[in-house]
């Protein structure tokens, strides 16, 4: 039976529950993002590092992908923008002495939180086969092993490379060069897990897999759907552009089963009014879904809608639209029994929702992982598609689809061909460099661990995240990677992945974006692309933690030299970054002119035909509606849905401190939030004691040990607790159909009394 239990020092019995909050990012915020940053870095560093944060010349916030508005604030980073930059700038250090002093098997012992908070990196370090130790090793070493390992496998496809979603465009380009050229395109990376749902639906329905809008619709829609999203923690910034929509008179409806902070009332801590007054109302309709019973609702709305002549948008539906008919035919009504039972909804606030998206004339629906990290994901999203083609509601100001990207870089990892599938660019890698590129589709995520837990890949690398944390069905994915004859990290901070090596194993210490970057070339900057395909340059100044650091360009060049010689110009990469990005331009579409653009402030926005002129990259060049079977995830009696969360206190596996403060909860990680209804029906006293147990049709019994049962006004039926502590409870086998992500927040769970 599967089973992970509390680490030794996660301390959870001072644990202090109060009421949640209704309003979020207020002074308090910023308040809280300072003093993080100031206990990591001190006043001096901490004042300079946050004021370049998103400037021009400065450095893209490592935080969210969120952009940036036009119009800057001399501080344009939020609370949790100053945690992440704290957390990369401090002045802790973990050297060959830290690793001395702790052998890998007591490191194991402790939490997430504990191992964050050592400090940077400073030193690459090698695991060898026995040992229980990691010891210090030279990079042209490290290269050599790494090389000799991957060059010693019976086919490429042995070898795995991950990739999470901070990585730079240009370290991003070279690393699936390298991979390519190596022979595989094993290339899994955090979008998997993340809103790979989005890019399959958007590809299929409108012929490009990122969102539609610019920030400046945002700001001018009537009518601003949230469904599945966080933005006061995971998006705090967005809380401002939604305030300027809702001044500018623009509607807001959450779609959500809990009541979060951000979405109910908002304080803007960059104007005074902020910081006195008591803020503005942000959702004007919450609608208190049950987990999964989107699909279930925007089907209903769109029967709602299609019915009715006078609010399609006949001309846009007939010019640039396919499957109108087949569409209208299988809305025709909506089945109330089953809708209301999918969504936990009355029919009158379905009603009321469809009402307010019939008369708005600028509408924009936003989601995130609330959608995305379910078994009918890809359907879900095709049905929020198929309610913005209804009114035209694509390719026109203030109007959109905006799925709402995680790590700051994910979509331009993406754009650059980190990807287990080939871009369609990838003949030009070809006619560049000269190198076969291989055909056969790589492993995702999910395939990536089965490869391994199987045998049938043997080396690991990443190149930044922390795989064993993020992954499902954790006892799985940690035995996965000790198959592995190497594994290889590529990390800014000690994590839980270093912690359960491969027979050997590598840890690689590399700049993050607040330090600076110097090459034979000279200072180098690099490009990201936020969420609404905006590239723009990223410089660090801050001197690096040790002068063993090595860049991830200058890391994955070298790594690249030392497997394949020196037949691409991965010296010259190395030297200068312009080189990649003269690569980039001539390879990737929508880079042209790359590095004067890169010169403007703000940087350039990629094209995206739908948006830009209503030309859809589909088979038919229309835009396509679908149809999809609804269903709503089978709960049965007793049990419920849990839901694996973001804390405000969490950059996904990494841990800043113990707090939730917006839904009340203090020093304490291993809760599980329950309606008080579903505790009484349940007979589980409120701040008991249980053990969450997950059911999944294989049989096993996945056990998360020791959770505080918290009563909380979440919709009836549902549960929610923090990842990643209940990975464990998330079977490998259970993903979302056609995209292959996990479904962390659909997980049939009963709740076991302890003692
Ligand atoms: N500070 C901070 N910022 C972050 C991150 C972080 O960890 N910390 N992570 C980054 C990353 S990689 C990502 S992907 C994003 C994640 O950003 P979010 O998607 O906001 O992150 P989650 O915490 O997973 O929150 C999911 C939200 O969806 C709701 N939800 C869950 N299931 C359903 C459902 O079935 N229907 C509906 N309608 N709602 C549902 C939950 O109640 C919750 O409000 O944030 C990014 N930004
Ligand atoms: N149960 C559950 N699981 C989930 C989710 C969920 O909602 N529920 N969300 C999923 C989502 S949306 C995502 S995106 C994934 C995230 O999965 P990952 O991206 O793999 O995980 P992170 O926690 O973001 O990675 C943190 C590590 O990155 C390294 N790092 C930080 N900055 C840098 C850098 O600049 N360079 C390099 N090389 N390394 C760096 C540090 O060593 C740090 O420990 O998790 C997924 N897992
Ligand atoms: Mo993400």
């Amino acid at each position: 039976m599967a089973s992970r239990a509390p680490r030794s020092d996660s301390g959870d019995e001072r644990m202090v529950v109060s009421a949640p909050k209704r309003s979020a990012a207020g002074v308090g915020g910023i308040a809280h993002g300072l003093s993080a940053a100031v206990r990591q870095m001190g006043l001096a560093r901490s004042t300079r590092t946050l004021l370049a944060v998103n400037q021009d010349g400065g450095f893209d916030c490592p935080g969210c992908a969120w952009p940036e508005p036009g119009h800057k604030h001399t501080a344009e980073f939020c609370e949790n923008g100053a945690k992440a930059v704290a957390e990369e700038a401090t002045l802790r250090r973990v050297g060959p002495e830290f690793f001395a002093a702790h052998p890998i098997s007591q490191l194991a012992t402790r939490s997430d939180h504990w191992l964050g908070q050592q400090g940077r990196l400073t030193h690459p370090m090698v695991r060898r086969p026995g040992s229980d130790e990691y010891q210090p090793i030279d990079w042209d070493a490290a290269y050599a092993l790494i090389a000799d390992q991957l060059r010693g496998l019976a086919s490429p496809d042995e070898a795995i490379f991950y990739t999470s979603g901070r990585t730079s465009n240009e370290a991003a380009f070279c690393y699936q060069l390298f991979a390519r050229a190596f022979g595989t395109n094993n290339m899994p990376d955090c979008s998997n897990m993340c809103h790979e749902s989005s890019g399959t639906a958007l590809t299929e329905t409108i012929g490009v897999g990122k969102g539609s809008v610019s920030i400046d619709d945002v700001e001018h829609a009537d009518l601003l759907v949230i469904v599945g999203q966080n933005p006061g923690t995971n998006h705090p910034r967005m809380l401002t552009a939604l305030e300027h929509a809702k001044r500018n008179g623009a509607k807001i409806i959450a779609i959500n089963p809990l009541p979060e902070a951000g979405l109910i009332t908002f304080r803007n801590p960059q104007r005074p009014s902020g910081i006195v007054g008591s803020g503005t109302p942000l959702a004007d309709q919450f609608l208190q879904v049950r987990l999964g019973g989107d699909l279930a609702l925007f089907a209903a709305f769109g029967a709602l809608l299609a019915g009715r002549d006078e609010v399609l948008d006949r001309d846009f539906i007939d010019r640039y639209t396919e499957g109108f008919d087949d569409y209208r035919s299988a809305r025709r009504e909506v089945d109330w029994d089953a809708a209301t039972a999918a969504t936990g909804l009355a029919r009158e606030e379905i009603e009321r929702a469809a009402e307010a998206l019939a008369t708005a004339k600028r509408s924009i629906v936003c989601w995130a992982m609330g959608i995305t990290q379910h078994t009918e994901a890809v359907a879900t999203i095709r049905e929020i598609v198929n309610v913005q083609l209804l009114r035209g509601m694509i390719g026109k100001p203030g109007a959109g689809l905006c799925p709402v990207r995680g790590h700051s870089n994910v979509q331009g990892d993406r754009t650059m061909g980190i990807w287990e599938k080939l871009p369609a660019w990838a003949p030009k890698l070809t006619e560049q460099f000269g190198i076969e590129v291989p055909q056969r589709v790589g492993y995702d995520t999910v395939e990536a661990i089965r490869a391994m837990r199987d045998g049938r890949a043997s080396v690991f690398m990443a190149l930044g995240g922390n795989f064993a944390a993020a992954t499902p069905d954790t006892e799985v994915t940690e035995q996965a990677l000790r198959n592995c004859a190497l594994t290889v990290h590529v990390s800014t901070k000690l994590n839980r992945s270093h912690l359960v090596p491969g027979a050997t194993s590598l840890i690689l210490p590399t700049l993050g974006r607040t330090d600076s970057d110097i090459q034979i070339g000279g200072r180098q900057r690099v490009s990201v692309e936020d969420s609404m395909s905006c590239v723009h340059a990223s410089t660090g100044r801050l001197a690096p933690a040790s002068d063993q650091l090595r860049s991830e360009v200058a890391i994955v060049c070298q790594l690249a030299r030392a497997v394949l010689g020196d037949g691409l110009p991965w010296r010259d990469f190395t030297d200068d970054y312009r080189y990649i990005r003269a690569r980039i331009e001539a390879i990737v579409p929508g880079f042209d002119d790359f590095e004067a653009r890169l010169d403007q402030p703000g940087g350039f926005v990629l094209p995206h035909p739908p948006r830009d002129s209503r030309t859809f990259g589909t088979p038919s060049g229309k835009a396509r509606f679908t149809v999809n079977e609804i269903s709503s995830p089978a709960v049965p009696p007793g049990r419920l849905l849990l839901q694996t969360v973001r804390s405000h206190d969490q950059y996904n596996t990494t841990i800043y401190g113990r707090d939730d403060r917006y839904r009340g909860i203090h020093d304490g990680r291993r809760v599980v939030f329950v309606h008080p209804d579903d505790l009484a029906e349940l007979g589980v006293p409120d701040s008991s004691t249980v053990d969450i147990v997950s059911e999944w049709t294989d049989g096993v019994a996945r056990r998360a040990p020791g959770f505080r049962v918290v009563g909380y006004p979440t919709a009836r039926g549902c549960a929610a607790a923090y990842f990643p502590e209940t990975n464990v409870l998330v079977p490998l086998d259970s993903t979302a159909k056609g995209s292959n992500t996990p479904t962390s927040k659909a997980i049939v769970v009963r709740l076991e009394p302890v003692g």
